[in-house]
């Protein structure tokens, strides 16, 4: 297979979703490191050779580079059962993925970096002023996959798919932003089925 490079901070949830996902499928990626808090992503180097986007993560397949998660996961299980086979089932997966990003993602990842990461005392006050409007959207969130997950072991189909993984990668750490996990019964039911999966790996 081609040369994969995974370009990452090792804190971040969104890069985790690619290492899982080529770990579950035993594929190989090396990893290149910046460091987020830094600012390493913004500088020219990175804007104008790796994502002009300023974020990680990136995967660089041979001399190409493809930012957003959810795409490099998505390029890398092309072809494996992390992605139903079944039409329906493949954009259920999609709907999952696409809620992550919109609804889950920018509150519980968000959430987990500002409180976890930063520290309540290292906010600036606008995003102290965002703390409850992201709690309640992520409670939201949290809320309706675990309502999905008392009556399905996964969120797509009777097997783990992309979808699982691009959730797991925020919800498994949410307690550090906050968020009482006590809560979400189903939710826990499922975060302890995926550490089950052969080849899983943790979080660095
Ligand atoms: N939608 C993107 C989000 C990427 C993102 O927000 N990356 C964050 C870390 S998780 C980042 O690079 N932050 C540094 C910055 O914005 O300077 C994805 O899923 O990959």
């Amino acid at each position: 297979m081609t040369d994969l490079i995974l370009h990452e901070d090792p804190c971040s949830g969104n890069c985790y979703k690619i290492r899982l996902t080529a770990a579950l499928l035993g594929i190989p990626l090396e990893r290149r490191f910046y460091d987020i808090r830094k600012g390493e992503t913004r500088t020219a180097a990175f804007l104008g050779n790796v994502n002009a986007n300023g974020r990680i993560p990136v995967l660089q397949v041979g001399g190409r580079f493809l930012p957003e998660s959810n795409a490099a996961c998505t390029w890398l299980a092309h072809g494996s059962t992390l992605i139903p086979g079944d039409r329906f089932d493949h954009a259920d997966m999609l709907r999952w993925m696409f809620f992550e990003q919109y609804n889950h993602e920018p509150n519980v990842a968000t959430l987990r970096f500002w409180i976890g990461l930063i520290g309540e005392a290292g906010l600036s006050a606008e995003q102290q002023r965002q703390i409850p409007a992201r709690r309640a959207a992520g409670d939201a969130a949290l809320t309706l996959m675990d309502k999905h997950l008392a009556a399905n072991d996964w969120f797509v189909g009777n097997r783990v798919t992309l979808a699982d993984i691009a959730l797991y990668a925020y919800t498994h750490v949410a307690d550090e932003g906050g968020f009482d996990m006590a809560r979400w019964p189903a939710l826990g039911r499922w975060l302890q089925r995926m550490t089950t999966l052969p080849g899983y790996i943790p979080m660095d």
